[in-house]
């Protein structure tokens, strides 16, 4: 961390000013003969475009580390569910909807973390009470080694806890692997929650991708998606850490899958609609079956689509199919399976005019 606010008992860091810079949307790569080619071969397939689709080149907004204004928030009641809509100074405004965050102007979904990918510094804190580690002896997800551990040094116990936890598992569920890599450090605080910490217990916090609180969670939660810490308020303030918390119970490397990626973006497109509420008993679980439809293509979406979703919104998909995973692949080529270059293969597209991949943004 550079400079600390000197007003602020936890270590914000208060900046001079704040700055956004937006760069062009579309790039001219492709030759005009082949990208005519492939807009045809596009249009034949996609009734109704007509022309002005090209090749992408995907930009990273960069945003301010801190911003003093913190804007203003307000919640409206559009019908089926009331949205949030915050409006930052230093970030363009947003609203909450389906458990995530879109851009106002575009509808553009808003990852919580600063990036989908590339190499994630984790620190692990564990609050070392005698019910958490008895939690962890309970867990089958935590194997032998780690277990004799416990008694004598929990530090290293968690530290082979989280040695496990390469991508190799925590993705193992994924048709496809992403460009993602992992190192961890832990803390072991005698605390029960975060909510106790001291200023200076927290003050390296920020300098990791994510912290995971090890925590006993009310109820039969096992795990909170990761947000901004101790605020869940703006996303943007990358001064302060992004902390998940997991119940040592539960903990797995899928489970810290799901906390930390699939819970970083929404889980549907802010331009779906909902249908009726409907819900369905399966053995005693009751499963939320509410249809959600793309009015564009009149599809009521499937457990699939969901799957591919999250991948396409993380970046892990290859939409133009090159061999370059999206989050990594500087410019993504028009096709007949995606004639508008975006992220989105035109099955889950809402608009074939529109970009409608994710607002990637980075720390300045
Ligand atoms: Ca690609
Ligand atoms: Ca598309
Ligand atoms: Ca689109």
């Amino acid at each position: 961390m550079g400079d600390h606010g000197a007003d602020s008992g936890l270590g914000f860091r208060v900046p001079k000013r704040c700055v956004i810079s937006l760069g062009p949307m579309t790039g001219q790569r492709l030759g005009p003969s082949l990208r005519a080619a492939l807009l045809a071969s596009a249009c034949l397939l996609a009734p109704g475009c007509g022309g002005g689709s090209t090749d992408r080149a995907i930009v990273t907004h960069t945003v301010a580390p801190a911003c003093d204004d913190m804007g203003s928030s307000f919640t409206t009641d559009s019908g089926e569910e009331p949205l949030t809509h915050y409006e930052p100074v230093c970030f363009p405004p947003y609203f909450y909807k389906y458990e995530g965050y879109f851009l106002t102007s575009t509808g553009q979904a808003v990852p919580r973390l600063e990036k989908t990918c590339g190499a994630f510094r984790i620190l692990v804190v564990f609050f070392d009470t005698a019910a958490n580690r008895d939690a962890l002896r309970m867990n089958p997800h935590v194997s032998e080694l780690p277990r004799a551990l416990l008694d004598t040094d929990v530090h290293a116990a968690l530290t082979a806890v989280f040695a496990e936890y390469v991508p190799a598992h925590v993705f193992g569920h994924l048709p496809v692997r992403p460009q993602v890599s992992f190192t961890y450090d832990v803390k072991v605080f005698p605390a029960e929650h975060p909510e106790v910490l001291g200023s200076e217990e927290t003050a390296g916090f920020a300098a990791y991708d994510a912290v995971v609180f090890l925590e006993d969670l009310p109820g039969r939660f096992a795990g909170y998606g990761v947000g901004r810490w101790p605020a869940n308020h703006p996303i943007f303030r990358t001064d302060e850490p992004a902390a998940l918390r997991i119940d040592p119970l539960h903990v797995s490397p899928g489970l810290f899958f799901n906390e930390l990626f699939r819970r970083n973006v929404p889980v549907l497109l802010a331009q779906y609609v909902k249908g009726p509420q409907t819900f369905e008993e399966v053995d005693g679980i009751v499963y939320d079956r509410t249809p959600v439809f793309n009015l564009r293509t009149g599809r009521v979406l499937e457990r699939n689509d969901y799957a591919l979703l999250s991948l396409v919104l993380n970046g892990w998909h290859d939409v133009d199919e090159d061999g370059i995973q999206d989050c990594v692949d500087p410019e993504i080529h028009a096709g007949p399976g995606n004639v508008d270059a975006d992220w989105v293969p035109d099955t889950l597209d809402p608009d074939l005019g529109a970009d409608n991949g994710p607002f990637l943004w980075t720390r300045g």
